[in-house]
C-alpha cells in the first residue's frame, strides 16, 4: 500500500485514524464533505461530496486502499441516509472498481444486525437483521462490498463497528465497545492481509461481555488489546434505571425502539 485513502476524514473515527495511521503507510490521503486541517508530511487533503461521482474519481485516483468512513454515522431521514450511504457508497465502490483499486475496509455498524436480541450471540454468517434506515443502508452496504469483491475482485473487509471511542459511555456499549488501537489493527489487517476476498468481522475489543463470536475476526490475526470490563463498575453505576425494554432486550438498543410500532414482546 503506498497511497490510502481515509473517506469520512473528519469524523471522530476519521480524525482518530488519521493519528494512528500517521506514517504506516507513505501517503494517507484523507477526504470529507467537511474542511479538514490542512496537510502534514505525508498526507493529502481533499474535500468531497460522496454523492458528487466525478469528486470521487478524483479522490479515488491512485489510490491502493480505501478506508470508507464516509456518510452519516446514525439514523436520519431516508432522503439523507440515501443521497450519502446508498449513493455516496455506491459511487465509493464504482469509482474505486474504475481506478483499480485492490482493497477497501468498509465501516459497517452493529445496526446491520442490531435486531437480534442480547441473549443471542452472533457470528458473521448471520443474516442482516437492520434496526433502523440506517442499519439498512450498511446491510446494503456490505452488498455492494460482496458484489464488487466477487465480480471485479476488490478484496474488502466489512468491519460491524460496534461504538467507537477512548472508553465504554454505558452499559450496551459495555458490550460492543471498540477502542482506537484495536480498531486500527482490523483496518491494517483489512488493507494487508495477503488473501483477503470478502469477510464480515465484528469491529470490537476484546470485551468480556461481548455478544459476539468474533472467530472470523481472529481467524484473520486479529489480536484486540482492549477490555470494556475494567470500566463496568463506573458505567454501570452511572446507568439510569427505566430503559425502554425494546432497547433494553436488542443488540440495537435505542436504534430498535426508535419509531417502534410493532405489538410489545411478553417480558
Ligand atoms: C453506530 O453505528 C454509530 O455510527 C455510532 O454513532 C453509535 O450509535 C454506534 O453505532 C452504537 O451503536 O453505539
Amino acid at each position: 500500500m503506498k497511497r490510502v485513502l481515509i473517506t469520512g476524514a473528519g469524523g471522530g473515527i476519521g480524525r482518530s485514524l488519521r493519528e494512528t495511521m500517521r506514517g504506516v503507510y507513505p501517503i494517507l490521503r484523507l477526504s470529507d464533505r467537511v474542511a479538514l486541517a490542512p496537510a502534514r508530511d505525508g498526507e493529502e487533503v481533499d474535500q468531497a461530496e460522496l454523492s458528487d461521482m466525478a469528486a470521487v474519481e478524483r479522490i479515488v485516483a491512485d489510490v491502493d486502499g480505501i478506508v470508507h468512513l464516509g456518510g452519516v454515522s446514525g439514523e436520519n431521514d431516508w432522503p439523507v441516509i440515501l443521497e450519502a450511504n446508498i449513493i455516496g457508497l455506491y459511487n465509493v465502490f464504482e469509482a474505486a472498481r474504475r481506478a483499480g483499486v485492490r482493497r477497501i475496509v468498509f465501516a459497517t455498524s452493529n445496526h446491520a444486525v442490531g435486531f437480534y436480541p442480547r441473549d443471542h450471540k452472533i457470528d458473521h454468517k448471520v443474516v442482516p437483521r437492520p434496526d433502523s434506515r440506517y442499519g439498512v443502508s450498511k446491510a446494503f452496504g456490505e452488498a455492494i462490498a460482496s458484489l464488487y469483491s466477487d465480480k471485479h475482485g476488490i478484496g474488502v473487509l466489512c468491519t460491524r463497528i460496534g461504538n467507537f471511542g477512548e472508553k465504554p459511555i454505558d452499559k450496551r456499549r459495555l458490550s460492543i465497545w471498540i477502542s482506537p488501537r484495536d480498531y486500527t489493527q482490523l483496518v491494517r489487517i483489512g488493507l494487508e492481509h495477503p488473501d483477503l476476498r470478502y469477510e464480515v468481522v465484528y469491529g470490537v475489543s476484546n470485551n468480556r461481555r461481548s455478544w459476539y463470536d468474533n472467530s472470523n475476526a481472529e481467524r484473520l490475526g486479529y489480536r484486540p488489546q482492549d477490555d470494556s470490563e475494567p470500566y463496568a463498575e463506573t458505567v454501570l453505576a452511572a446507568e439510569p434505571g427505566g430503559a425502554d425494554p425494546i432497547a433494553e432486550r436488542y443488540q440495537g438498543g435505542t436504534f430498535c425502539a426508535a419509531e417502534y410500532t410493532a405489538p410489545r414482546p411478553r417480558p
